[in-house]
């Protein structure tokens, strides 16, 4: 379960492995402010809907297996990054409000994830079975996954409808959920079930398929609601000018490498680290490996990528895993990654004349993802 360490203004919380164990090697901290007071909120709110025991003790299930276990990585950034920006101006109130905007992001992130395994037929995550596929869940995980987006705005009404940037957050949450969205529509009609195309697949495809489905919520969102609870205004027109556009323009490519990572973990990550099981090859996915292999497969190798991707079977799978050694798709990752973490660096390091801080955080958000 979760377990709350009170202390001063450093105490942080530590999250046992309430659904299972955490799968990263470092141990999971976020700042107590946090799970069980949100979750009792959401008690409380729920009874305002004549909740049953049964209706709450429910969703706080759903809550807790599908929150916990990950790196969180998108909910620290928000506290970081506020910590980085206002420094010794950071007070305990502004604190919180950022602790609660990154369980709001991890809330997302749960809310995406219970859909996602569904829709790919993913049987693990974070080292657990998917949610959907425990016993007596199923298909109900459909709407639990609605429950969790909902209750996102039921705490941003209650913690922040006071706020001045109030509105700016409700619009936030809403464009990258429909931006994600977006990209999870074109990642799932480029891999039909029953069709495989591989002419369908383009380097450009696949661009706008992550930048989509991954990059606004998990890179953007984060420092944006950051920017938020400093005060930081979206209204200059100047895009060169406008903090929230320049770090856009850096956090949406970082968030396409980021997802290009994950469709090189997808085959070639450790389940015992990674906590999920990859399904890229056997789902007809338009992911970074493929794309890579066909743009060095010779003609019989392609016809052998045609016959045996995207279909079910173990067999198939080991046919395309073989080409892809053959073509040595794993140094052709090692070169794009190695090149674009240069890229990355400078990219950040130039944001340093705008704002020493603003750079902070891009570097902080970086470091989390660099050579994972
Ligand atoms: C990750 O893709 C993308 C998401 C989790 C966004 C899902 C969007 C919805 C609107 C539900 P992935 O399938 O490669 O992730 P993983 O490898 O973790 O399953
Ligand atoms: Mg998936
Ligand atoms: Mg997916
Ligand atoms: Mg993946």
């Amino acid at each position: 379960g979760v377990q709350a360490l009170k202390g001063g203004a450093s105490a942080w919380i530590e999250i046992a492995s309430g659904a299972g164990q955490p799968v990263e090697e470092e141990t999971n901290t976020y700042p107590i402010a946090s799970l069980d007071k949100l979750l009792e909120f959401v008690e409380q709110d729920m009874k305002l809907f004549e909740a049953t025991p049964e209706m709450i003790d429910r969703v706080k299930h759903v809550v807790s297996y599908n929150i916990q276990g990950g790196k969180m990585n998108r909910g620290l950034a928000v506290v970081e990054s506020v910590e980085l920006l206002m420094g010794d101006q950071c007070t305990p109130e502004i604190k919180e409000k950022a602790i609660i905007l990154g369980w709001c992001v991890e809330w997302l992130q749960a809310f995406f994830l219970i859909a996602d395994d569904i829709m790919d037929d993913s049987p693990m995550r974070r080292g657990n079975p998917s949610w959907f596929k425990n016993p007596g869940i199923g298909m109900i995980a459909i709407n639990d996954s609605f429950i969790m987006e909902a209750l996102i705005y039921r705490i941003l009404k209650r913690y922040f409808r006071d706020q001045p940037y109030y509105l700016d957050l409700l619009e936030l949450f809403l464009e990258v959920s429909y931006q994600t969205e977006l990209g999870q529509m074109v990642d799932l009609i480029t891999a039909p079930e029953d069709s495989v195309d591989l002419s369908r697949f383009s380097l450009d495809k696949h661009t706008f398929i992550v930048k989509y489905k991954t990059a606004f919520y998990s890179f953007y969102l984060p420092v944006a609601l950051a920017f938020h609870v400093c005060g930081f205004k979206s209204t200059e027109t100047d895009p060169k000018k406008n903090v929230f556009e320049i770090a856009k323009s850096i956090l949406v490519p970082m968030g396409i490498y980021f997802q290009v990572q994950d469709d090189y973990i997808d085959l070639y990550g450790d389940p015992s680290l990674t906590g999920k099981i990859g399904t890229d090859i056997k789902d007809n996915k338009c992911s970074w490996l493929i794309i890579m292999a066909l743009s060095k497969a010779s003609e019989q190798q392609r016809q052998l990528l045609d016959t045996h991707y995207g279909r079910k079977s173990d067999a198939d799978e080991q046919v395309v895993k073989q080409i892809y050694k053959e073509l040595d798709v794993n140094s052709i990752f090692v070169n794009y990654s190695q090149k674009t973490e240069l890229e990355l660096s400078t990219l950040i390091e130039n944001t340093k004349s705008f704002d020493p801080k603003v750079s902070a955080v891009l570097n902080n958000f970086f470091s989390k993802i660099s050579n994972r």
